[in-house]
């Protein structure tokens, strides 16, 4: 692995806790073990969108911001990823920035996992896999910017994370589905899946960078409380989905549609054209979309994030105070 030392790396962790999944042997940061050992409540964080998602330099201080705020709200960060094979629950700071810099990261979903820990590589963990991940080390709540979803023209192309949703209980905050997907599918794949969409503050399902898609949510919920007694309840049937929790883009940052709209009509034709496929198309369109809009774009991408890591360490807060 380049130029960072390995041997620091692993000397950074502590093993202290044993995984919720005994066959997975997650490798906890130092405040990540202690935060479970207390009973303290933490946030888990993906990697795809620090790597495939963002572009550099504004990735690493989105990565390093999103922490910060999580602890600001009284909770600790648990940003995932698979470093040289080892799937990691909370990175050091030089992690986070290796990761960042690195050009031999592969996007990670469900499938990806044992390929990354057969060959000791580096993984950042989609929506999908940063789930699977913090469902094993134990962390109940999980914040992102969006999940992938079905595309638009391709109904055949069903994010892996839509399953990973009906099939592991913890809670996924998030700013709905990019418009670059097919929304109304989407939530029909969730709804088949058995996976409760909650709208927070909102009766509708945000798409990202707008704060409404014009389709209902299942449940509304105004606070964290209530989200918290949802959860509880998710528990209580014994149901494997997650809870999907979808708060809008706050409204000063978010996008006029039709401009949204006209840049995702160009990306998917160009996207068609060059036939790009599988695991790559999310990556393109989220690149071409954001140049096609430039700044406006990223500040509500930014915003985005940082709303869902405080709604989502009141979440893990209100759940971690009963
Ligand atoms: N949507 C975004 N930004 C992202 C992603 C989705 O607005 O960074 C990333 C997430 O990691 C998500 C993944 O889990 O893309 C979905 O990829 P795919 O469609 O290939 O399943
Ligand atoms: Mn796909």
């Amino acid at each position: 692995m380049s130029s960072l030392n390995q041997a620091r790396i692993i000397n950074h962790k502590t093993d202290i806790l044993g995984p919720v999944n005994p066959s997975i042997d997650i490798e906890y940061g130092a405040e990540v073990a202690l935060a479970i050992a207390e009973g303290r409540p933490i946030v888990a964080l993906e990697s795809t969108l620090i790597t495939h998602g963002l572009p550099r330099p504004v990735n690493l201080e989105v990565a390093q911001r999103l922490e910060e705020i999580v602890r600001e709200a009284g909770a600790t960060p648990a940003t995932i990823a698979i470093i040289a094979g080892r799937p990691c629950a909370g990175l050091t700071a030089d992690e986070l920035t290796f990761l960042a810099h690195c050009d031999d990261v592969r996007k990670c979903s469900r499938r990806d996992l044992p390929l990354v820990t057969a060959t000791q590589a580096h993984g950042a963990t989609t929506v999908a896999a940063t789930m699977l991940v913090a469902h094993a080390a134990g962390i109940p709540v999980f914040a992102t910017g969006g999940i992938g979803g079905v595309h638009r023209g391709h109904p055949f192309d069903v994010s892996a994370d839509l399953l990973e949703l009906g099939r592991t209980p913890i809670t996924v905050v998030c700013a709905g589905a990019k418009a670059i997907l097919d929304i109304p599918l989407t939530l029909e794949v969730l709804e088949t899946h058995g996976v409760p969409v909650i709208g927070y503050g909102t009766d509708a399902f945000p798409a990202f960078y707008t704060p409404s898609s014009g389709c209902p949510v299942d449940m509304r919920c105004d606070d964290a409380a209530a989200v918290a007694s949802l959860i509880r309840n998710r528990d209580r049937w014994g149901l494997s989905a997650a809870c999907l929790v979808t708060v809008p883009v706050p409204a000063a940052d978010a996008l006029p549609a039709d401009v949204m709209e006209d840049a995702i009509q160009a990306a998917l034709a160009e996207a068609d054209a060059q036939q790009i496929r599988g695991k790559d198309v999310t990556p393109y369109l989220l690149a071409r979309v954001s140049e096609m809009t430039g700044n406006a774009s990223r500040v509500a991408n930014i915003s985005l994030l940082e709303n869902n890591a405080r709604v989502a360490a009141e979440i893990a807060s209100a759940l971690a105070s009963r």
